[in-house]
């Protein structure tokens, strides 16, 4: 968290002199924004000292592009064409950072990424666990639909009372509809109705989460999300269709076929593809990309907590929180 705060004040000051070249010389990188089918970032790999003052100088060589760096608390600058801008960045802990572009420039937008390798003395600290998905052994590219869907819409704030111990495993874990099928089997809630178990189901999913991360969730969805998945999650967002020409035409021309790829997204407008996936599954879509789709891989951009605040999100669009 220090570092994170320490490398977006250093970039906020510099802010107002940007046109003042007070810590960037002769010597300091410019790094070049282009589309991602022009070539992307130039260079694509920079290298920092972790504890020191990293100097960089912006410019685009064709539209408007963003700059911003996972992992980090960084506020985006924007990259113009024509003009450069001077950021400077501190980072706290060595490791390796991507940068990418934040504006939504095209159709191959998400593939403008590079890295800046920070070098320092590394923290002894435990190796990573496996993702979720990995522990659980759920196969994220396998279809999941529910075999249970909700007659009317899910609604918390109508969940009967009810004595359910929901611990963060089962819920990652869990699909909503596996989980009404296992309370139409438990001996204190099968005489509820399927509308009140849903609304159970719905309370639950509510309380594994709060205001504050469904607005965190919300707005990376929006800003990352949308273009292809839809404001409302129904698989029809603006590059939707261009992305899934793209793909047809890529191994149209790879294979002689169409259709080895699924590439359209998912309609999460539909109770049966959202009320059947898992947190842990969605997760794991977003940790690690979809294979045989255009879905980017988010793990280096964005924290474990932010992506599960977006995983909270997702399911907003089948279950109502109060
Ligand atoms: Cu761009």
């Amino acid at each position: 968290m220090k570092q994170e705060t320490l490398a977006r004040l250093v970039v906020l000051a510099l802010a107002g002199v940007a046109s003042i070249p007070l810590i960037s010389g002769p010597h300091t990188p410019l790094l070049h924004a282009r589309l991602a089918e022009e070539g992307g970032w130039t260079p694509d790999v920079l290298h920092a000292e972790a504890g020191e003052p990293f100097a960089l100088r912006l410019t685009s060589d064709d539209v408007l592009h963003g700059f911003g760096v996972g992992h980090t608390d960084i506020e985006p600058v924007l990259v113009a064409p024509g003009t450069v801008t001077d950021v400077t960045l501190t980072f706290d802990q060595p490791g390796t950072y991507t940068y990418y572009c934040t504006v939504w420039c095209g159709l191959n937008h998400w593939r403008m990424r590079g890295i800046i390798v920070v070098e320092g003395e590394t923290p002894s600290t435990a190796p990573p666990e496996p993702p979720l998905y990995v522990q659980l052994a759920i196969d994220i590219d396998a279809p999941h639909p529910a075999d249970v869907t909700p007659a009317v819409r899910p609604d918390a704030a109508n969940a009967p009372d009810a004595a359910v111990e929901f611990s963060f495993e089962q819920y990652a874990a869990t699909s909503p509809a596996q989980l009404f099928a296992e309370f139409s089997r438990q001996p204190g809630l099968k005489d509820l109705t399927d509308a009140q178990r849903w609304n159970l189901v719905a309370a639950l999913w509510a309380g594994q989460t709060s205001p504050a991360a469904l607005v965190e969730g919300e707005a990376i969805f929006r800003q990352e999300c949308a273009a292809c998945h839809g404001q409302l999650g129904g698989g029809d967002g603006l590059y939707a269709e261009a992305l899934a020409e793209a793909g047809e035409a890529a191994m149209d021309e790879l294979a002689g076929t169409h259709d080895m790829m699924i590439q359209a997204p998912p309609d999460w407008q539909d109770p049966a593809v959202l009320l059947g996936a898992s947190p842990a599954l969605l997760h794991g879509k977003m940790l690690r990309g979809g294979m045989g789709t255009g879905m980017p891989m988010w793990g280096a951009l964005y924290t474990d907590a932010q992506l599960w605040n977006v995983v909270a999100y997702l399911y907003t669009f089948q279950l109502n929180s109060p």
